[in-house]
């Protein structure tokens, strides 16, 4: 059901703190920043190849983020694929016993269709199930 790799989500403190890293050590180009408040978090998009790489700070406390980085630290948050339809993808892996945190899809950064499986069944990798817009 996965037809490539969307984005690598990556836990940050600090998105100015962070982006001159990707920018202008790893000379990745900048596609934008986000607020995406139904996620709980600002996001820096940078293009590599086909593929990105989403930095992710948490706007508050509550933010799924903001626990993540209390845990484990700064680091990999979770890996997207691009699937068709997300809503077809969540319920195929449903099926196959995967447990959702998402049962139906959800607005994700850029606008795109979201869903997100829970990392106690995908072996400790949180995976996020992206149905992209045909400009990407
Ligand atoms: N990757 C791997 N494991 C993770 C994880 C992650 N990103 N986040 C949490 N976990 C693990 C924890 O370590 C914990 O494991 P243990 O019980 O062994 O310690 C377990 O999952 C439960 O974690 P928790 O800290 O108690 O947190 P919650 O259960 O409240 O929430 C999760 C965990 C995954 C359900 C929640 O973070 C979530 O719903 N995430 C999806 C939404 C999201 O992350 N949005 C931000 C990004 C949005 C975007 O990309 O636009």
């Amino acid at each position: 059901m996965v037809k490539g790799i969307s984005h690598i989500g990556i836990a940050v403190r600090s998105l100015d703190e962070q982006i001159p890293y990707y920018k202008d050590v790893l000379g990745l180009s900048l596609l934008g920043t986000e607020t995406v408040e139904d996620q709980g978090v600002k996001v820096a998009m940078f293009q590599v190849g086909d593929t990105r790489i989403e930095l992710l700070e948490p706007l508050s406390e509550e933010s799924p983020v903001a626990k993540f980085l209390e845990k484990k630290g700064e680091g990999v948050h979770h890996i997207a694929y691009a699937v068709d339809a997300c809503d077809e993808a969540l319920r195929t892996a449903e099926e196959k016993g995967i447990r959702l945190i998402d049962k139906n899809p959800r607005k994700g950064a850029g606008g795109h269709l979201i869903g997100f499986l829970h990392p106690k069944s995908t072996f400790g990798v949180l995976t996020e199930l992206t149905q992209e817009h045909e400009e990407l």
